[in-house]
Order: C-alpha cells, then structure tokens, then sequence
C-alpha cells in the first residue's frame, strides 16, 4: 500500500518559504513543510496541520498541486506525496524542533541542498502549474528513473 504524505509550498511573487529539515527522513535538506497523513485525517487537513506544526504559519488558502510518487531501489512501497501550493496563510514564521524556515529570493533556491527531483517540479509549481510525477532513486540517492507530467 501506498504511505500518504504531504508536502506543502509557501510561495509569494518573487520568494518561497523552506525549511532545513533537522531530524528524520531528509534531514539536512531544503524542502516544503509537510508529512505522514493520519489515520481518519483529509490529506488536506494533514497538510494543513503540518505546516503549523513545523513552521508556525496557518494556512488560509491552497490549491492541489499535483501528485508526486517515490520509490527507492530495494524497498518495498511507494511514497505518494500530495502537493500543495499555499498562497495565503496568517501568523509569523517560527522554527520548530523538525525544521528550521527560511525565506529564499526564487532566484537563490538551493536546489544542490534539496531532493534531486525538486530541481524537476518546483519551478513549474511556482508558476501555478500542475505536477504529477514518479521518481524512483538509486541506493546513491540519485535519480534512475523518473516520469512527470507538468499541466498548464
Ligand atoms: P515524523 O518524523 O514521523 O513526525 P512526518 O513530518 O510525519 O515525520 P516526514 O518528515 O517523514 O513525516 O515527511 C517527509 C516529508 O518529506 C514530506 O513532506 C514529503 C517530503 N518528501 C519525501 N520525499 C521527497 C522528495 N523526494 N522530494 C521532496 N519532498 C519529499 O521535495
């Protein structure tokens, strides 16, 4: 069976909120705020909560991304991570004990600190667009194979 993550967006013209995840799978990359969906929980209101948990803020406004899907070479199960973009939110941007945020000029994205399939998709969801994709990864942590479809 599938394993159910989030990942959400924090972007405004011109810049895009990360965070340096500090512990767990990930750790010491740039990424999106998001994580595990519960038991009985919407992935919406997964995403949502995520995003509070780890960076402070409260999601007022996001629309569905697209799906991304993960494998890794010699393990079993399948990452599908649903893809937000978050374009209104309220509260003040505070570091949590999983990630440290920061604010990045769309022009200075650390991609060589971030999944080497963000460098893919990420653009193309800043613009507003439609991603939906699989990657499956190597034991080296590089991409072997990888599908993704971008919707206008
Ligand atoms: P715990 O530690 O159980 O509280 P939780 O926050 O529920 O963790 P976690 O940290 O395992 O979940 O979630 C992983 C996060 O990393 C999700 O937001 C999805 C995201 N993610 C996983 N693979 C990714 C990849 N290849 N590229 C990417 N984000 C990825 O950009």
């Amino acid at each position: 069976m599938n394993k159910l993550l989030t990942l959400c967006v924090i972007a405004e013209p011109g810049r895009v909120l990360l965070g340096m995840k500090k512990r767990g799978f990930g750790a010491g990359k740039w990424n999106g705020f998001g994580g595990k969906v519960s038991e009985g929980e919407s992935i919406e209101d997964a995403a949502i909560r995520e995003v509070t948990e780890e960076c402070g803020l409260v999601v007022e406004s996001m629309d569905a991304a697209g799906i991304l899907e993960f494998t890794f070479e010699g393990q079993e199960g399948i990452l599908e991570v649903h893809l937000f973009r978050v374009d209104r939110w309220s509260g003040t941007v505070a570091e949590s004990e999983e990630m440290r945020p920061q604010w990045f000029a769309i022009g200075d994205i650390p991609y060589s600190e971030m999944w080497p399939d963000d460098a893919f998709w990420l653009p193309a969801c800043l613009d507003g667009k439609t991603c939906n994709g699989a990657f499956h990864f190597a034991p080296d942590g590089s991409i072997a194979e990888q599908t993704l479809t971008i919707i206008e």
